[in-house]
């Protein structure tokens, strides 16, 4: 494998010091980039752009030919795994993901498989090698996951949901069954996530975008406890190197000493939170990823220059800080903030890294 150019973003996320604050964007593969549009077009459908190796390698590349950015993430969807496991997922044109066959009840949690990585999720590896190949080591490649919680919460919903209605239902009057399905995600989850570092992800994060929807003691029992049972599983040191893990809870903020505790490297946060308050807490433990809304790539070049200003500011001198969005990039941003973003990161960071 060729030397890896760029390390800033590994060596932030292990508190390493760097001449930059290194930057990436959530969801930076997608469809506010026309060139995304037309290969998802030549693919046919989301799920076809996943399998296909090469051209999942080709729109995890397309954000890095526009933007001086220093990762790459995987092109891929949270919600393999429970294709995986034989729900049947589709994506209908322009609508959220639909599951065929959603989780009713304990003898469907009882008969789910757990995938093998290199079986049913073979495509997802191909996709990591292929990728890996081309970035020529330019810079790192990510991995992920979804968070246990957050895929059980699409696989009983059977997509989307506002009101998480019916995990809710069986939350509190089944813990049983959920515990059980949460238990066989952690472990798949883990297999998966050991798959992808084995195929060349240099740095895993999950996502566990819907943790915030829980209740305080619930957020530890359902969704933390089972993201620590997978951080406790995970290969750490892959190819003669650290492999960070960052866990990323949108609205998470309450939670944030808890997530330290897990021994994961690095912390993803929402905009909910002040970057010097989230450093105190915490800092000494791990790396921050965050945190700008993603709204902001709606304002001119001179506000999301003062924002990226501010935030820089928050977190002060020191490593251990990674600039992101808060979450995933909205679909209609001007074509021009994100490359105003990027730079302003790489440029006001200077000085705090002297
Ligand atoms: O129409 C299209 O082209 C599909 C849109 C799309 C894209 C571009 C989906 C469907 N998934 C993806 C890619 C994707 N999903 C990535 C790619 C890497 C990147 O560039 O960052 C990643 C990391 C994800 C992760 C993901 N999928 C999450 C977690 C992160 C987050 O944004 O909170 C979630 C919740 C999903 C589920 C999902 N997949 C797709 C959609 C539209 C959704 C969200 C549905 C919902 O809001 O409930």
């Amino acid at each position: 494998m060729s030397v890896l150019k760029n390390d800033r973003y590994l060596k932030a996320l292990l508190r390493e010091s760097v001449d930059y604050t290194p930057v990436w964007m959530m969801r930076q593969a997608g469809r506010y980039l026309p060139e995304y549009k037309a290969t998802r077009a030549q693919a046919g459908d989301f799920m076809s752009l996943c399998r296909n190796a090469d051209l999942a390698c080709e729109v995890t590349l397309q954000p890095l030919r526009r933007y001086d950015l220093d990762a790459a993430i995987l092109f891929s969807d949270i919600l393999t795994i429970p294709d995986a496991m034989g729900l049947g997922l589709s994506f209908g044109a322009g609508e959220g993901p639909k599951f065929a066959r959603p989780i009713e009840c304990k003898s469907a949690v009882e008969n789910l498989p757990i995938p093998d990585p290199e079986e049913e999720l073979q495509y997802v590896m191909n996709a990591v090698r292929t990728i890996r190949g081309e970035l020529k080591g330019e810079v790192p490649l990510i991995g992920f996951s979804g968070s246990p919680w957050t895929l059980a919460t699409y696989m009983v919903e059977g997509g989307s949901s506002k009101t998480f209605g019916k995990i809710k239902k069986m939350m509190y009057s089944d813990s049983k069954t959920l515990h059980l399905l949460l238990d066989k995600l952690a472990d798949s989850i883990t297999l998966y996530l050991n798959a992808q570092i084995k195929a060349g992800a240099q740095a895993v994060m999950i996502f566990d975008t819907w943790g915030g929807v829980l209740g305080h003691r619930e957020y530890l029992d359902f969704s933390l406890q089972y993201m620590h049972k997978i951080v406790d599983g995970l290969i750490r040191e892959n190819d003669g190197r650290r492999v960070p893990v960052t866990l990323f809870t949108k609205g998470g903020a309450l939670w944030l000493e808890a997530i330290a505790n897990t021994g994961c490297d690095a912390i993803g946060l929402d905009w909910t939170v002040n970057l010097a308050d989230a450093k105190a807490r915490v800092g000494h433990k791990v790396a921050l990823q965050g945190n700008m809304d993603p709204s902001v790539l709606y304002a001119s070049s001179e506000r999301i220059e003062q924002e990226v200003q501010s935030i820089l500011a928050d977190f002060g001198t020191g490593s251990g800080h990674v600039f992101n969005l808060g979450h995933g990039i909205h679909q209609d941003v001007p074509e021009n903030a994100p490359k105003v973003f990027v730079n302003a990161v790489h440029h006001y960071s200077r000085i705090y890294h002297k």
